[in-house]
C-alpha cells in the first residue's frame, strides 16, 4: 500500500508539473502538507487547482511535502476517488516559495475546513529535537499538554486548528494532555523517542467523545542534518529582499490585490519575483519598483496623496512619494523599457500573477546609472508597484498616466515597500 501511495504521488507530482505556472524559472518551490483530521470524513483526495496532488489520504494521516511552484491556489478536497464535484473543502490560499506550509482538513460534526499552517523546519539547535504540534480535535477544549504524571507543562492553551513548535532535549518522552488549566488528564501518550537534530510532528485528532477515534500520532519531519533536504539553506552571501504587497484604488478594482515581491541578490544575479493574486484576470499588469534618483526613500503613497481629490491615487500623484518609475519587472529587466508587451498576464480566473526572472546586477546598475544617473541598487529605497484595471473601467478624465496610455493601464492597484530579510 505505501509503495502504491508512493507511485501515485509521483505520478500526481509530474501532473503538478505540467501545470502552466511551471514553466517559469521557479528555483525556490512552495512546500505543501495536508493533515486528513476530519473524523467525520472517508479517506480523501487533494486537488490543487483542479489537478490531483494527494491520493487516498486515510483519516489520521499526514502526507509528505509536496514542491509546488509558488503562487495562489485553489485546494479542494474530495472522498477518494469521488471527483471534483464532490468536493466538501475548498479553500484559496497563496503559498510563497521556500516555505512550508501544512493544511489541516478539520472538521466539527456539520462542518469541514481548512486551516493552513506555516512551519518552521529549521533545524534545531544541536543535540535538541524539533517538535510541532497540531490540535485538530473539535470536541476538545483548549489543552494543555505536561510531561506526563509531573504536572510540568511544556505547552499551554493549545486551541482547536492551533500549531505549536517546541525544542526538547532528545530523549524518551511521554505527554498527559488535559484541558488548558486542568489536571484531567484526558490522554497520555505512547512513549515517544526524540533523536538529536530531528524534527517531529504530533497530531491530536480525532472526536474525544467517540472512543475509537481520538489519538496522537508522531511523525518524522527530518533527521539529521535536517531541513536541507527539502529546502536548501540559501548561501552565505544572498540577500533577500521582500516586499508585502498591499491594494491600492481599490474603489475601481473587482477585488483587492495583494501580494509579495521578493528579490534575493547572489553574486551577480538578481533574482525578481512577484507572486500576487487579485488582478484584473486575462489581462497584462504593469509592474515595476519605483524609486527617487537622489538618494530618498521612496514609500507607499498615502490616502492624501490623491492630490485632485477625485478619489483615485493616480500613477503621477505617486511620484512625489515615490518618485519614478526605475525598474520593469517583465522579460528584460535591465532593458528599463518601460512599455513593452511582456509584462505577466493574470491568470484567469483569480487574477494571479507568478512572475519569476533573473537579471545580471551588473547590467542593471550600469542601465540604471547612465539612464538615471544611479550608481546603486539601493533595494531598500524602493517600492513595487503593480499597476491596471479593468481594461474598460470607468475612470473620470482627472485620473493622468503616461502619455499615449490609457489611465485603466498605469492605475496602481498594489503597493509593497521593499525591507531586507535576509
Ligand atoms: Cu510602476
Amino acid at each position: 500500500m505505501h509503495h502504491v501511495y508512493r507511485v501515485a504521488l509521483a505520478l500526481a507530482l509530474l501532473i503538478l508539473l505540467s501545470l502552466p505556472a511551471a514553466s517559469l524559472a521557479q528555483p525556490q518551490p512552495a512546500l505543501l502538507r495536508v493533515i486528513h483530521a476530519a473524523p467525520t470524513a472517508p479517506a480523501v483526495d487533494v486537488y490543487a487547482n483542479g489537478v490531483p496532488i494527494l491520493r487516498n489520504l486515510a483519516f489520521f494521516a499526514l502526507s509528505e511535502y509536496l514542491a509546488l511552484p509558488p503562487g495562489q491556489y485553489t485546494i479542494q478536497v474530495t472522498p477518494a476517488n469521488a471527483g471534483l464535484d464532490d468536493a466538501f473543502l475548498t479553500g484559496g490560499w497563496l503559498l510563497t516559495n521556500n516555505t512550508h506550509y501544512t493544511l489541516m482538513a478539520v472538521s466539527t460534526i456539520e462542518n469541514v475546513g481548512g486551516v493552513l499552517e506555516i512551519d518552521n523546519q529549521n533545524a534545531p539547535p544541536p543535540g535538541q529535537a524539533r517538535v510541532k504540534l497540531y490540535h485538530t480535535v473539535p470536541d476538545a477544549p483548549p489543552i494543555d499538554v505536561k510531561l506526563a504524571g509531573t504536572g510540568t507543562s511544556v505547552l499551554r492553551a493549545l486551541p482547536f486548528t492551533g500549531s505549536a513548535a517546541l525544542t526538547v532535549p532528545a530523549g524518551t518522552y511521554q505527554f498527559d494532555i488535559t484541558p488548558a488549566g486542568s489536571p484531567t488528564v484526558i490522554y497520555t501518550t505512547p512513549p515517544l523517542r526524540f533523536e538529536p537534530d530531528w524534527g517531529y510532528t504530533l497530531t491530536a485528532v480525532g472526536f474525544l467523545e467517540q472512543p475509537g477515534t481520538f489519538g496522537v500520532r508522531s511523525h518524522v519531519d527530518f533527521t539529521a542534518p535536517a531541513a536541507a533536504a527539502t529546502a536548501p539553506a540559501p548561501q552565505a552571501a544572498e540577500r533577500v529582499y521582500v516586499a508585502e504587497l498591499r491594494p491600492l484604488n481599490t474603489s475601481v478594482t473587482e477585488q483587492p490585490a495583494t501580494g509579495t515581491a521578493r528579490f534575493t541578490l547572489s553574486g551577480d544575479t538578481l533574482t525578481l519575483q512577484v507572486n500576487a493574486q487579485g488582478l484584473y484576470p486575462g489581462t497584462m499588469h504593469l509592474q515595476h519598483y519605483h524609486g527617487f534618483v537622489d538618494g530618498q526613500d521612496a514609500t507607499c503613497p498615502p490616502a492624501v496623496a490623491d492630490a485632485n481629490s477625485d478619489g483615485f491615487i493616480d500613477l503621477v500623484e505617486t511620484q512625489p512619494f515615490t518618485g519614478i518609475t526605475l525598474v520593469p519587472l517583465h522579460d528584460d529587466p535591465a532593458s528599463l523599457e518601460i512599455q513593452v508587451p511582456t509584462y505577466p498576464i493574470a491568470g484567469d480566473p483569480g487574477g494571479a500573477i507568478n512572475y519569476a526572472q533573473t537579471v545580471s546586477v551588473n547590467a542593471l546598475e550600469s542601465a540604471l546609472l547612465s539612464t538615471h544617473g544611479i550608481a546603486d541598487l539601493a533595494l531598500e529605497q524602493r517600492t513595487v508597484f503593480l499597476h491596471g484595471v479593468n481594461p474598460n473601467a470607468n475612470l473620470p478624465e482627472s485620473v493622468q498616466s503616461l502619455p499615449n496610455v490609457p489611465a485603466q493601464v498605469t492605475l496602481p492597484v498594489a503597493c509593497g515597500e521593499i525591507v531586507r530579510v535576509q
